[in-house]
């Protein structure tokens, strides 16, 4: 299935051209007032908001299709069998996997991860092999790697970054050797916005045999992914940011390496005979998909991929992309604000330290003006140490921001300085 053959979201609701603030009208959170002032949300690499079809679509389910799948052969087990699976070839489509089969409903990107980590790589990691990352990667990209290093007996390598916040790609080749077993890397980065050249890093894995997986949790949003045309072996993506519901994302694997794994959990679904003496595993995904899935979560997923299509990815990136240099522009002319991540490629994120003041108290006083940002290290310690701070303020946006909302984050930043005296 490719993308064009898509089911489209019902006409009425998709809107028509890029207009900002028509788009805004189908997010309600969007006109919450907090403190009294108008909500800029700007905290859309944790979570985004999820448009009124997406909510519906998964309160419909509840109201008109709730029941297990792949069970019962009553009506409403049928039609939420056909809604799941529904869901499931629009997310194939999404991606522009070749089979619905190489989409696994997981919980999000870090099931993901574990999942190929626990199952795929274990299998073929021996004492001394290793597996390569990143120094830009996300916790869940990280740590899932380290366990099944550490249990393997394998060693984690990991490319650095320059001042800019990219990959050291000599240094990503040189650690390719015949010692790597796997490569993982985000597509982009969530704590700078760097966007990787992952096309580069696949072709020089693949060069040297080394299967790749990807973190796509950050890139979803604000591009058009095509597996197929990227040559993955795995690509992970989690709905609550794709302005889906929470604890539901998708798993992609090659399928006849998904046929070829080991199940990552035990349960009801993912068998085809068990006895005693012996469990004959079902065939992917239902292989990774033990127990009753998230099954509203799915359909609620696949509502937030018809909402996305019907904008359109390469409209939403090129209003994101003119939206981030807007911002990128006025923050940086902030005296003492400093920008962490200046990459060539961008998307999305603005990640800054202000002079002698901590991003908590960033965080704190621009959330009194109405304006919603993350302070922290954003689960990619390793990155805020390589640039040697504890924390920093990130400002993330979705294509429903506007350069109104900038503004007043820029107005924040006048108020936070004339508050801390710098
Ligand atoms: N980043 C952020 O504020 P989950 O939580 O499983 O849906 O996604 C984990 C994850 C993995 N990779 C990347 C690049 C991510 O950005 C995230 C989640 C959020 O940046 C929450 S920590």
């Amino acid at each position: 299935m490719t993308i064009d053959t898509i089911p489209k979201t019902d006409a009425k609701k998709a809107p028509a051209a890029f207009d900002v603030e028509r788009i805004r009208k189908d997010f309600p959170a969007l006109s919450l007032s907090v403190y009294g002032k108008p909500l800029a949300y700007l905290d859309n690499a944790a979570t985004s908001q999820k448009p009124e079809s997406v909510i519906e679509a998964e309160a419909n389910w509840y109201r008109e299709s709730c029941a297990n799948v792949h069970r019962g052969v009553h009506a409403l087990s049928v039609r939420a069998t056909a809604a799941y699976e529904g869901a499931r070839r629009k997310l194939q489509g999404f991606v522009n996997a070749a089979d619905a089969r190489e989409i696994v409903f997981v919980k999000g990107t870090t099931d993901a991860v574990n999942l190929v980590a626990s199952t795929f790589a274990k299998s073929r990691l021996d004492p001394g092999d290793e597996v390569l990352i990143t120094g830009l990667e996300h916790h869940s990209n990280i740590v899932p790697w380290q366990l099944v290093c550490e249990e393997r007996g394998a060693k984690l390598r990991v490319a650095r970054l320059n001042d800019d916040g990219e990959v050291d790609m000599e240094e990503f080749e040189r650690l390719l050797s015949s010692r790597t077993k796997m490569v993982a890397v985000s597509h982009i980065s969530n704590s700078l916005g760097t966007i990787n050249p992952v096309e580069r890093m696949i072709e020089l894995a693949h060069a040297r045999d080394v299967p790749v997986m990807i973190d796509g949790a950050q890139a979803a949003p604000h591009k058009r992914i095509d597996v197929q045309a990227l040559g993955c072996e795995f690509y992970a993506i989690s709905s609550h940011k794709m302005f889906g519901p929470t604890g539901v994302g998708a798993l992609y694997g090659r399928l006849d390496l998904l046929a070829s794994m080991r199940p990552y959990q035990g349960g009801g679904e993912m068998i085809r005979t068990v006895s005693f003496e012996s469990t004959e595993y079902a065939e992917p995904p239902a292989r990774f998909e033990a127990g009753t899935p998230n099954i509203a979560g799915a359909v609620g997923f696949g509502a937030a991929v018809d909402y996305l299509l019907a904008i359109g990815l390469d409209k939403i990136e090129a209003y994101e992309e003119g939206l981030l240099a807007y911002a990128t522009e006025k923050l940086s002319a902030v005296p003492g604000v400093r920008l962490i991540g200046t990459a060539r490629h961008k998307a999305a994120v603005l990640s800054f330290v202000i002079d002698d003041v901590h991003a908590h108290d960033v965080g704190t006083i621009l959330d009194q003006e109405g304006v919603a940002i993350r302070t922290g290290h954003h689960c990619a310690q390793p990155v805020m140490d390589r640039y040697g701070v504890p924390a920093t303020s990130r400002a993330s946006l979705a294509f429903y921001n506007t350069r109104e909302e900038v503004d007043r984050l820029i107005a924040g930043l006048a108020k936070i300085r004339e508050v801390f005296g710098v």
